[in-house]
């Protein structure tokens, strides 16, 4: 393999940048030793790999504290709009590589530790990823953030700071357990407490009605309960560091730490009670991806962050510009889902009551600096609360959903078409089991601009959910085609690949994505082909030494690599994956002789701890592996293997080692997918159906380079109008037949044989999601994959060229679509300074 052009450059490099790099090494080298003594505490010989963690994070973290204050005072003196990203989730992973790639200190980080005897990928894996996310929604917030850094948009995060992330997953007898997540238990080097900044949270409690001075009445509430939010700030670098933004995540804290006379009287328990209350609060993320959030203390977590970031936001606005009034001009508020859609009755409550903005004038200046983003239209996810709830906790917010809902309707109704059919559609209020609150009903009254995240869901939302509000409102529908940051889904993740390609597009490929179109050149070049090839081929070796030490499969890394990674659900369909596994094993151990081409099935996820269904899931495919692992008869010919704890940094592992990409939900209910994007982008090839942003991938890298089977979402409607009883298509499908029955009579569970009954009912008698429909499309596409795996030289062209067209699927690409058509900020593209 050529190696020598990769380092050319560097032989090229004058004489004065060499010597600067090398005093650079030597200062870093200083400042790690002092941060290990100073701030660690520790010596060089007493320093265990966490200590050198912490020293290095300090060390790196000095350098992005200078940009960011420099960021800080220059929004402020230019007076810029800024942009606030309001989420409950922010799934950050790890931040020491990130951190030094986008300060571009990473070559001399590693060589300054070098000399001390470190190793800087030790240090990598000692960190604990920051998990205060369930999936994607939180990933793309990550995302987001680390983009709006890069294109210098004055830019926060405001989240809360939970002390305990998605828990930690462990597979016992194949099953899935939960424990506690405890990222913080080391500390984190990352973040600043902000004693200074705290905003109070009230809850319950009753409301007086009062005169103003000019004769105007006030509400005014007062809360039964007020609990503190205290912040906690962690700095965001963009790529090149040009600009750092700030996410401010928010900690509940009890006004009072203990009930001292309650305390003083011996009851040490008691007189902590209030304090274990309020710090509830933060204690812990809501571990359901898309399982109704039918709980008090998640509607507590909502309006307490809601609550703090606007207060703080407009503490900000009037403190620069000392008028309310001009707050949609100098921001902008996305609500990232409905989750923090409350922050649209407290703006109100803020505008009107504490401030004594006329209602109108309140309301407009309120949706001119709203927007809301919609993740999903699956009933079960769309968010409503109780009215008896919401009466309890927040009364006064209640009043003014009340009265928006009044104003909204009395517009309605006097149109030809308002019937009461449709004037309860259009009502923020759902009567239809129960009074509940319409959060999405909310989120879209008050924005100006409401968007879905691939062009397939935002249509949809169109003709779905949002039918009736989008006919009053034509045009508040934007579309926002999610994007993922290519930093860290290339750069970090896949550092070879990304010298690669840098030799041939330039090394302002992290700058502008779209110039991998240049690659697209040499997808039939077949040296480039080889080294191609041979990057993946490293990858495969690093993930097969990292699954036999954690669950000790031996995986043959010139097998082809079919990799499944997401949250484990009904709708992406782990089980048509996990049939198609038996299916083969079946025709394998009928034809052992056959020129089989070597598998190993990737599977990696969590269920969520109440989700019976997809922990059964769980469980079915690491029984399935253990059948087919241990069959001698298969020489190897087939894995299957179930990987725990799936997180950030473990999908940094495997995706930049993937052959085939699993996309394969039912048509219509992925509203985009980033995984997907990840994989194409590191040269996956994509099994998937026609749904979420895999339409626009199909788009972007030409239909030959991916494989699309199955339903499309309208043949999806259309079928399950007819019903959705699986066994037609079961009788239909010999392999499939076989297949089911295997795993319903137990030979995957020969310790318990009717385990898998029920799944197997489910699936013939209420296929809702249509498994057993698409299962022949799946086995044909599945076919295909392998005669083109076959063929090198095609497979390596059609990887290249995933590769080299997914330049737009960067996620500047997305923020600054947000940017021009919602946020109405400017861009600064990054670029050498
Ligand atoms: C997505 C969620 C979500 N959509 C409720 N909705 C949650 C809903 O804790 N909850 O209550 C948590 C998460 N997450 C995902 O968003 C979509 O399923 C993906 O298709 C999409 O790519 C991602 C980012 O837009």
């Amino acid at each position: 393999l050529e190696t020598h052009a990769a380092s050319a450059p560097d032989a090229a490099a004058p004489a004065a940048e060499t010597q600067a790099i090398g005093e650079d090494v030597a200062a870093i080298r200083d400042l790690i030793l002092a941060k290990l003594k100073y701030s660690v505490g520790k010596s060089v010989t007493a320093a265990s790999p966490h200590d050198w963690f912490v020293a290095t994070a300090l060390s790196v973290r000095d350098k992005v504290v200078e940009s960011w204050l420099s960021s800080i005072e220059s929004s402020k003196r230019t007076g810029r709009k800024r942009v606030y990203y309001l989420s409950l989730e922010f799934l950050i992973g790890r931040l020491l590589i990130d951190a030094l790639t986008n300060m571009e200190m990473i070559d001399e980080t590693r060589a300054a530790l070098a000399e001390l005897g470190v190793d800087l990928e030790t240090l990598r894996e000692v960190e604990d990823d920051a998990a205060l996310g369930n999936g994607g929604l939180g990933r793309l917030a990550a995302c987001f953030m680390e983009s709006m850094a890069t294109l210098s948009i004055a830019a926060y995060g405001y989240g809360i700071r939970y002390d305990h992330g998605l828990f930690r997953q462990r597979i016992k007898n194949g099953r899935q357990l939960e424990y506690p997540e405890d990222w913080l238990s080391f500390g984190n080097p990352w973040e600043f407490q902000r004693p200074e900044i705290v905003c109070p949270i009230g809850f319950g409690g009753h409301i007086d009605t009062e005169t103003r001075p000019d004769g105007e009445l006030r509400q005014v509430w007062h809360p039964g309960e007020t609990v503190e939010a205290l912040a906690y700030d962690t700095p965001i670098p963009g790529w090149r560091g040009a600009h750092i933004n700030t996410l401010r995540l928010w900690s509940a804290r009890a006004v009072d730490p203990l009930r001292l006379d309650q305390f003083n009287s011996g009851d040490h328990i008691g007189a902590l009670m209030d304090r274990v209350r309020a710090e509830s609060i933060s204690k812990v993320l809501y571990p359901g991806d898309t399982t109704p959030a039918g709980q008090e203390l998640r509607l507590r977590q909502e309006f307490f962050f809601a609550s703090a970031s606007l207060q703080d936001l407009v503490r900000r606005h009037i403190s620069l510009y000392g008028d309310v009034r001009t707050l949609a001009d100098k921001a902008a508020i996305q609500l990232n889902d409905t989750h923090p859609a409350i922050a649209i009755a407290e703006l109100m409550h803020i505008l009107v009551d504490l401030h004594d903005i006329p209602w109108d004038e309140a309301w407009a200046i309120t949706q001119a600096t709203f927007s809301y983003t919609n993740h999903t239209l699956l009933p079960e996810a769309l968010e409503t609360w109780p009215v008896p709830l919401m009466e309890r906790l927040l009364p006064r917010h209640m009043q003014i959903i009340y009265l928006i809902n009044a104003l909204h309707l009395a517009k309605v109704s006097g149109e030809p078409d308002a019937t009461g059919h449709r004037l309860a559609a259009l009502s923020l209020i759902d009567e239809s089991h129960g009074r509940r609150v319409r959060m999405g009903h909310l989120a879209f009254l008050g924005s100006h601009k409401v968007n879905g995240v691939s062009q397939l869901h935002s249509d949809l939302m169109k003709t779905t959910v949002f039918h009736d509000l989008e006919s009053i409102a034509p045009g508040k529908i934007t579309n926002k085609t999610n994007g993922i940051t290519f930093r860290r889904w290339l750069k970090e993740a896949n550092p070879a690949l990304t010298s690669l390609l840098m030799e041939v597009v330039g090394d302002n490929l992290l700058d502008n994505a779209m110039v991998l179109e240049k690659v697209a050149a040499l997808a039939d070049d077949s040296s480039f082909q080889e080294r191609y090839a041979a990057i993946r081929r490293a990858n495969k070796m690093t993930l097969a030494r990292l699954v036999q030490q954690r669950i000790g499969v031996k995986l043959n890394p010139d097998a082809l690599f079919d990799v499944h990674i997401k949250r484990i659900h009904e709708y992406k369909r782990q089980v048509l994956n996990i049939l198609e596994a038996v299916a083969i094993y079946e025709e394998i151990r009928a034809q052992p002789f056959r020129d089989w081409i070597p598998r190993v099935k990737i599977f990696a996820g969590k269920a969520a701890a109440s989700y019976t269904t997809a922990k059964l899931i769980i469980q079915l495919a690491n029984d399935v592996g253990k059948v087919i692992n241990s069959d001698p008869a298969l020489r190897g010919l087939l894995k299957v293997v179930f990987l725990p704890n799936y997180n950030v940094s473990l999908a940094e592992r495997i995706i930049p080692a993937a052959d085939l990409s699993e996309q394969i939900s039912t048509a219509g209910m992925e509203a985009s997918g980033t995984g997907n994007m990840k994989f194409a982008l590191n040269g996956a090839l994509t099994i998937g159906t026609l749904d979420g942003a895999n339409v626009e991938i199909m788009e972007h890298v030409g239909s030959p380079n991916i494989f699309i089977f199955g339903l499309t979402a309208d043949e999806v409607e259309a079928k399950r109008s007819q019903g959705i009883n699986g066994q037609d298509a079961i009788a239909r499908s010999p392999k499939l037949s076989e297949a089911l029955e295997s795993i319903a009579s137990g030979v995957f569970s020969p310790d318990e044989p009717h385990r898998y009954r029920g799944l197997v009912d489910a699936l013939t008698y209420h296929d809702f999601f249509l498994v057993t429909a698409d299962f022949d499309a799946y086995y044909n596409a599945q076919r295909a994959v392998f005669r083109r795996w076959r063929d090198k030289p095609a497979w390596w062209r059609s990887a290249i060229l995933n590769t080299a067209h997914m330049g737009w699927f960067s996620s500047d690409r997305t923020i600054a679509e947000y940017a021009e058509e919602i946020w109405n900020v400017p861009v600064t593209p990054p670029g050498r300074k």
